[in-house]
C-alpha cells in the first residue's frame, strides 16, 4: 500500500514551533506523505513574539493548485489551519473544490485565536472569511475561542464545563449534523481532552489524557496534525482523537519538565516516534 497523500495548506514558521514545522514531521512519522502549501513565511509565530517577519504566499496559491492539477496529483486528505489574509481562505476554499473527490478527508482547523482573544493578526473579516472555508470541511477542530467565533457567541457563553456542555457545543458546530467536529480543550478534574461529534454516527464521544501543567504553543496544531494521520490510517474519528489527545499529552508533560519557554512550542521531537507504526 502506497503512503496515503495528504495536502496541507498552512504557514510556515521559522521558529516556534507550530503550522509546518509540526504537520509535516508528525504526518510523515505517521506514514502519510505530506505536501505542504506554505501561505506565508514567517520568522517566528505571532504568539509572544514581537517583530516577526512575514511574507506572503498568497500569489503563489493559484499557480501551486493549477501545477498539481496539472500533474494530476491526487490527495486522500486536505488539511488546512492559519490563514495571513481573507484571499488565502477564498483560494483554500478553491483548492477544495478542485481536489476534493468521494473519499477525500477535508480536515479544516479553523485557527483564529486561544484563551477567549482572536490572535493579533486575525481581523473580524477574516474570522467571517474563517467561518465560510469551514463550510467546505468535512471535519473541523476548533478549540473552545474558535468555536464561539464560529458561532458568533460570547466567548463566556460557550462553557465546557459539564460533559453536557461539551457534547452541546460540539453538536452545535456541526451545520445540523453536515460536518463531523473536534472542539478540543474540553477539561475536567486534572484531564483535558475533546468532544468529538461523528456526522456519520450522529454520535458524539467525549476523549480525555492527562492534563500536564503549563501552556505552551502549537498544542492544537500538533492535536490536529496526529488526529489527521491517524484519520488517514483509517481509525475511528474517536479513536484518533484519543490517539491525538495522548500524544500531545505527553509532549506537554515532557515540554514542562524540561521547563522550555512556552513560545518555543512543545518539544515533540524526542517523542516522534511514539507516533510511528510499522506497515
Ligand atoms: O499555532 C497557531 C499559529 C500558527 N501560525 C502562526 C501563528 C499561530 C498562533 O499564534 O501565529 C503564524
Amino acid at each position: 500500500m502506497p503512503a496515503p497523500r495528504a495536502a496541507a495548506i498552512h504557514d510556515l514558521s521559522g521558529f516556534g514551533r507550530c503550522s509546518l514545522t509540526i504537520v509535516i514531521p508528525a504526518l510523515s512519522a505517521m506514514g502519510v506523505q505530506c505536501c505542504p502549501l506554505p501561505t506565508a513565511y514567517l520568522s517566528t509565530h505571532t504568539g509572544g513574539f514581537t517583530g516577526n517577519t512575514f511574507l506572503d504566499m498568497t500569489d503563489q496559491m493559484a499557480p501551486v493548485t493549477r501545477h498539481w492539477q496539472d500533474c494530476g496529483v491526487a490527495f486522500d486528505a486536505i488539511y488546512t489551519g492559519f490563514m495571513g489574509s481573507r484571499d488565502q481562505m477564498d483560494l483554500t476554499a478553491d483548492f477544495i473544490r478542485t481536489f476534493r473527490r468521494p473519499g477525500c478527508l477535508v480536515v479544516v482547523d479553523p485557527v483564529m485565536g486561544d484563551h477567549g482573544r482572536a490572535y493579533r493578526t486575525y481581523t473580524p473579516e477574516m474570522c467571517r472569511a474563517m467561518s465560510r472555508l469551514t463550510e467546505s470541511a468535512g471535519l473541523i477542530t476548533p478549540n473552545r475561542t474558535e468555536a464561539a467565533l464560529l458561532l458568533e457567541r460570547d466567548y463566556d457563553s460557550v462553557r465546557l464545563d459539564t460533559p453536557e456542555d461539551c457534547r452541546r457545543w460540539a453538536e452545535a458546530l456541526s451545520l445540523d449534523g453536515r460536518r463531523s467536529v473536534v472542539l478540543t480543550g474540553i477539561n475536567g478534574d486534572g484531564v483535558t481532552g475533546a468532544a468529538c461529534f461523528d456526522h456519520t454516527a450522529g454520535k458524539t464521544h467525549l476523549v480525555y489524557a492527562p492534563l500536564a501543567p503549563g501552556q505552551f504553543h502549537g498544542t492544537g496544531d500538533l492535536f490536529a496534525s496526529v488526529l489527521t494521520g491517524a484519520l488517514l490510517q483509517k481509525r475511528s474519528l474517536r479513536d484518533a482523537a484519543q490517539t491525538a489527545a495522548d500524544f500531545t499529552s505527553l509532549c506537554a508533560a515532557h515540554t514542562g519538565k524540561e521547563n522550555i519557554p512556552s513560545r518555543e512550542g512543545l518539544d515533540f521531537e524526542p517523542l516522534l516516534w511514539r507516533l510511528q507504526k510499522m506497515p
